[in-house]
């Protein structure tokens, strides 16, 4: 078997499918995934071939052609030949496809119907995207992400090659989404997709998620009588959005605005924007989530109706997202403590612009599904969601919120793993490095999770850790902890140990293969530049 650089011809690929996104409709939903066109050339055939060859191979296995040591994947059907940026890893693959938001009886597609069911057709039109291969372009550069953005390191992205990533949130499908607008006045649109990330392994984070997104713009209206310069088009404009925001239902909820009158300097309204129509912007935005919340949490509440319910708590704080200002989050208090749902905002006009809607002003926003089905289904490990077992899926039916019945508690299997992270600089991410910004998280890149190893931050990172071991263990890694650190006194190294609770939800581990698995990830990280203790 042989591979060769197929890249020309995979550019050609990519280009044709970043640049078209035709609507095929999908049960109630438009599917906005890429165009299937492949350009040839000639001189591309051979290269072709071998691009076909990736393609005909089973998919989401990392084919290895031992003539060339390059590898290559078949993702959905399509090829992709690897390159030292990669990190995509069998395990994450086999995750890819199963669209759980369109199978109906699955916590996540009622949840994502619910949402669909508050920002209703016509106004607003329902996508889903089921292929996560999006370009570095798409998912970072067209959203105007800086260069350093901790989002884009490899630590916390899933690179399949140098410009092509799992994308890691919905927002990589906005310019497209937005240009499919271009011939509509007043509209807007929803995304559901799964999206990907490198992240920390607890029960509330998986490397694949599930988000919805939204947005929703208004147009300048047309010239009339009385209506002629482009003020009074745009007071027109304005007086719909206010119009809109009064249609919205009233809601009992309890909210706390921290965000009310939000900072000139590092939460400003768009200077291309009036400022009294940019704040009518926030407010159908921040009326049209509050309406969100209001229905989804009634929702959970009608599912438990024997339990007396406090009024619903919500709380507005300052956000910041290089596509939107200003920026949004919307926490619920929620069993004693706040949870973050979602961020938005009032959409840059320049990424509006760019899709061909200069003559329009809107929001956008972006929603975990997990968290809100989390809360309304009782689900307490959102490893839940990638069951196969009918004791998890039969409890579950479409239209319906109920309380999950946890089948049987099984018992965890703690395993510890100590070493040494060498103080020599091992060489640094090759795409991007910890941010110097400090900007908030956007799309994956918590500014705010140091590296344990923070002397030496490109040598060694946290999420390494992690993915060795989802890569090993998979859904049978229930937390990783670091559960000590300290510094030789004479030596200046430090010292890390982790410890790793695999549990089931479907079975109890026999030791053997708790002790087996440990024992792989413990072989997989001496590889990392540290020293096993
Ligand atoms: C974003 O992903 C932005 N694209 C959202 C956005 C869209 C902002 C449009 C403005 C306009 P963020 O990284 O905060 O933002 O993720 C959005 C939501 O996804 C979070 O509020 C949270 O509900 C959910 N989320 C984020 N990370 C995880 C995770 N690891 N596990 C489960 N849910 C998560
Ligand atoms: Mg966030």
């Amino acid at each position: 078997m042989r591979l060769s650089s197929t890249g020309a011809f995979l550019r050609a690929l990519r280009d044709a499918r970043i640049k078209a996104f035709p609507e095929q409709s999908v049960s109630q939903s438009n599917e906005i995934d890429p165009k299937k066109t492949q350009a040839l050339s000639e001189e591309s055939q051979q290269e072709n071939n071998h691009a076909q060859f990736l393609a005909s191979q089973p998919q989401h296995k990392i084919i290895k052609d031992a003539a060339t040591s390059r590898s290559g994947v078949n993702i959905l059907g399509r090829p992709y030949v690897f390159d030292s940026t990669t990190n995509v890893t069998e395990s994450i693959l086999g995750l890819v496809g199963r669209k759980l938001y369109d199978t109906p009886n699955h916590p996540i597609a009622i949840t994502r119907k619910l949402i669909q069911s508050v920002f209703r057709p016509p106004r607003f039109e329902h996508h889903t995207a089921a292929d996560p291969v999006v370009s570095t372009n798409d998912n970072f550069d067209v959203l105007g992400f800086p260069a350093d953005h901790p989002g884009r390191s490899r630590t916390d992205t899933y690179y399949v090659d140098s410009k092509t990533v799992l994308r890691t949130h919905t927002s990589a499908h906005q310019h497209a989404a937005f240009r499919g607008l271009r011939h509509r006045g007043d509209s807007g649109y929803t995304i559901c997709a799964d999206v990907y990330r490198r992240d920390s392994i607890d029960r509330s984070h998986f490397p694949v998620f599930h988000q919805m997104e939204a947005a929703c713009v208004w147009k300048l209206r047309p010239p009339k009588e009385g209506i002629h310069t482009r003020l009074q088009q745009q007071d027109a404009r304005a007086h719909h959005i206010r119009s809109n925001t009064e249609g919205i239902p009233r809601h009992d909820l309890e909210i706390i605005d921290e965000a009310g009158s939000y900072d000139d300097q590092t939460n400003p309204v768009q200077i291309v924007h009036d400022p009294d129509e940019a704040q009518l912007v926030v407010e159908n935005l921040k009326r049209s989530l509050e309406n969100l919340v209001q229905k989804v949490f009634v929702a959970a509440q009608a599912a438990q109706p024997d339990v007396k319910h406090e009024p619903l708590k919500v709380r507005w704080i300052e956000a910041y997202f290089p596509f939107t200002s200003p920026s949004f989050e919307l926490e619920v208090f929620w069993q004693g403590d706040w949870l973050e749902l979602l961020g938005c905002g009032v959409t840059k006009q320049e990424i509006l612009d760019n899709a061909g809607l200069r003559d329009h002003i809107g929001w956008a926003w972006g929603l975990g599904i997990e968290r809100l089905a989390m809360v309304l289904f009782d689900i307490p490990d959102i490893r839940l969601f990638w069951s196969q077992d009918e004791r998890f899926l039969k409890q579950f039916k479409q239209g319906q919120i109920t309380r999950f019945k946890s089948f049987s508690k099984y018992p965890p299997c703690y395993k510890d793993i100590s070493f040494w992270v060498r103080p020599s600089p091992a060489a640094a991410s090759p795409i991007g490095a910890q941010s110097s910004s400090g900007a908030a998280a956007a799309a994956g890149g918590d500014a705010t999770k140091a590296s344990p190893a923070d002397t030496q931050p490109a040598a060694f990172h946290e999420n390494d850790i992690m993915e060795i071991v989802r890569d090993v263990a998979g859904t049978l890694a229930e937390d990783v902890k670091l559960v000590d650190e300290f510094v030789h006194p004479k030596t200046g190294k430090k010292s890390l140990c982790y410890r790793v609770n695999y549990r089931s939800h479907e079975r109890t581990l026999t030791n053997e293969e708790t002790n087996d698995m440990h024992e792989k990830v413990t072989r997989k990280v001496a590889e990392l530049p540290v020293e096993i203790r």
